[in-house]
């Protein structure tokens, strides 16, 4: 066997393993404005910040001087306040560890399990620099294009983010009675990118809902605003929001997919309805067509397990013990139980939970092998949480948001 890599990169003047590489898309003056992680080379359970997933529906905002920042808290409140960055960290702090997860991540398994025909790659690297210079162009992709892109694997991270409740925020203000959602508003503004759209439903034959320019927002329900570890955020993985990420604060909605986790916040309105926002209304939607008049809004992650090692790229394997491993989280519950089937899914096995178990967080999971039998295998794995939802929970929609199917990994033992 030859020797695995070592000396990958060079870090701080010394030799060490290669460290996971974001595959970045970068506009005409050189900045990162999209990115893919590259998952399935985490050890451990929080992404490191420069791997994170990068992801923008509007043009990405100048960057504002944290001492110029000022948070406008209004609406149906008691005494409508605005708060410096110093006058949120002024209130009592928390610290929340979670997976983002952008709703569109996955959504070419969607159409692999309904209609079958070739299978994703578990990691697709995307060509995000063509991605980068299509959105600068705001050309509309043709369905061909449309048919090769998707998403897999590689739009969802795991960090730790230091900020405070936003119940907190909500308190000092004083909910009124009538209150009902929070709409939470970025400095980011611009015009919905059209290839973005096409590509989410796998095709642009349809037509879309135009809003013109906006800001990005999202009304969250009053019961999730209420959650204490829902933040404004003001830190990642131990240091201050990159921009990128949405400094000086963002929030930050654990179990509920990336769309509603606003970043550049500047606005918070506390509303007695829930407001028809784009992203809300007609983006990050379920439904059965375009034209589907009851879409209904995304909210909660369903039933999560991936299996990051083997790929079916590392294929062909050799006979012996092999270790199964991967993630699990959910938005729904806590993960109690994983379970690996090398049958097609007639029988199923636990496999090893790795603790620590956060609600947040996914789980890490393992499972022995020991295969001394040639031949083609498929390997299954399932999630379980704590009210026995077994995956998949979420149906086929349009918009191929939350995926959570089972995705076999196929190997050949020789
Ligand atoms: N202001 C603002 N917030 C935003 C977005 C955006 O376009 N503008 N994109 C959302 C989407 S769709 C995702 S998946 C997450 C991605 O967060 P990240 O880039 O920090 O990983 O940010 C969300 N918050
Ligand atoms: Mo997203």
């Amino acid at each position: 066997m030859p020797k695995r890599e070592i000396e990958g990169d060079w870090v701080m003047g010394w030799p060490d393993r290669k460290r996971p590489v974001l595959v970045a898309g970068k506009d005409s003056q050189g900045r990162v404005i999209n990115g893919r992680a590259p998952i399935t080379e985490l050890e451990g359970l929080i992404t490191p910040t420069d791997a994170y997933y990068v992801v923008n529906q509007l043009e990405v905002p100048e960057p504002i001087h944290p001492d110029d920042w000022v948070l406008t808290i209004g609406g149906e409140v008691g005494r409508p306040i605005e708060m410096s960055l110093r006058d949120l960290q002024k209130l009592p702090g928390r610290t929340v560890r979670a997976v983002t997860e952008c709703a569109g991540n996955d959504a070419g398994f969607f159409d692999y399990l309904t209609k079958g025909g070739k299978k994703p790659s578990r990691i697709n690297q995307q060509d995000m620099q063509s991605r980068a210079a299509m959105r600068e162009q705001r050309a509309v992709p043709s369905t061909e294009e449309i048919g090769n892109e998707s998403t897999t694997t590689c739009a969802m991270s795991a960090g730790e983010f230091t900020g405070v409740p936003l119940a907190e925020v909500l308190k000092k203000a004083g909910l009124k009675a009538g209150a009902v959602s929070v709409r939470m508003e970025g400095f980011d503004r611009g015009q919905p990118d059209l290839a973005v759209q096409y590509r989410s439903v796998g095709r642009s034959d349809f037509k879309l809902v135009d809003p013109g320019v906006i800001n990005y927002e999202k009304g969250l329900p009053l019961e999730k605003a209420l959650h204490p570890d829902t933040l404004l955020a003001w830190s990642m993985n131990g240091e201050y929001l990159l921009h990128i990420h949405g400094a000086p604060v963002r929030a930050v909605v654990p179990g509920w997919s990336g769309n509603w986790w606003v970043k550049w916040l500047q606005k918070i309105e506390v509303l007695n309805h829930v407001p028809q926002c784009y992203y809300q209304k007609h983006y990050f939607v379920y439904g059965s067509s375009p034209e589907d008049p009851d879409k209904e809004m995304i909210t909660a992650m369903g039933v999560r397990c991936i299996i990051i090692d083997p790929l079916d790229e590392d294929s062909p394997l050799e006979r012996g013990a092999h270790k199964i491993r991967g993630l699990a989280w959910s938005g729904m519950g806590a993960i109690t139980r994983v379970e690996v089937s090398l049958d097609e899914g007639r029988t199923w096995r636990d496999a090893h939970l790795e603790e620590p178990r956060e609600r947040w967080l996914w789980v890490r999971w393992s499972y022995l092998w020991e295969v001394d039998k040639p031949g083609q295998y498929r390997i299954m794995a399932r999630a379980t949480d704590e009210k026995g939802r077994v995956q998949p929970q979420i149906p086929w929609n349009y918009q191929r948001k939350h995926f959570d199917g089972i995705v076999p990994t196929d190997v050949t033992i020789v």
